[in-house]
């Protein structure tokens, strides 16, 4: 999988992309993530990208033809699958939206800052667009680095043990049972005796059981999507 980024803060995605799993990922040639300046695509000789809103109001808005420009000779080289837009008024991420784009082969992201971008880049470009959460961020790219760890790792072969996405909270609604590993008693703190027992089917049970009551407690809206 290729992903190209168009952002106006590349130094803030560098060090998410060069650790952990998206870099496994890297070294295994499974994902490529190339990072594109919005300033390199700027007007004239201070590399404007932005500027003030028409109809007036605070904050600045990311100009059409810098962005424009960087889409359109990425465009040139490839066919993107999706273009998505990272901002905060939009859908808000979700287990099976990772799912569907990590089986995809390029993924174009762009990331507003400020007021966020001329709406007609939306209009014209954008397939999909992309919130993580309702709260704001300062700008788009710590979003990005979520939704890019989120398809990476999911991507066939990128992770050591091939089940070990399966059984993550969310893939079936759920949140993850609690997990323990050794001792299994520190300071009378013990762990549950049925995972001591070598009784998998009943583990399996147990583990289940967990999960739907932790769910129920914490977050009983997923359980309404199961219906
Ligand atoms: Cl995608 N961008 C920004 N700026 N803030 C956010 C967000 C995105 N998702 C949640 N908050």
């Amino acid at each position: 999988m290729r992903i190209d980024i168009i952002t106006v803060a590349p130094e803030l995605l560098e060090s998410p992309f060069n650790h952990s799993i998206v870099q496994r990922a890297k070294d295994k040639g499974l994902a490529e993530i190339h990072l594109h300046n919005l300033r390199d695509y700027g007007l004239g000789n201070y590399r404007q990208i932005d500027d003030y809103q028409f109809g007036g109001g605070a904050g600045m808005v990311l100009m059409i033809e810098p962005i424009s420009n960087c889409i359109e000779k990425l465009l040139a080289e490839r066919v993107y699958d999706e273009i998505i837009y990272m901002t905060p008024d939009a859908k808000t991420l979700e287990q099976s939206i990772s799912n569907r784009l990590s089986l995809k082969e390029n993924i174009l992201i762009l990331t507003g800052h400020y007021k966020g971008v001329d709406q007609r880049i939306r209009d014209k470009y954008v397939t999909l667009e992309i919130s993580i959460g309702d709260y704001v961020l300062t700008g788009g790219e710590l979003a990005a680095a979520v939704l890019c760890d989120s398809i990476v790792r999911l991507i066939p072969g990128v992770l050591g043990d091939e089940t070990s996405a399966l059984t993550d909270s969310f893939q079936d609604n759920l949140l993850s049972p609690p997990v323990y590993t050794r001792p299994a008693e520190y300071k009378g703190l013990k762990v549950p005796e049925i995972l001591l027992s070598g009784n998998f089917p009943k583990i399996e049970e147990w583990r289940s059981e967990k999960a739907f009551e932790r769910t129920q407690q914490i977050r009983p809206d997923l359980l309404d999507e199961n219906i």
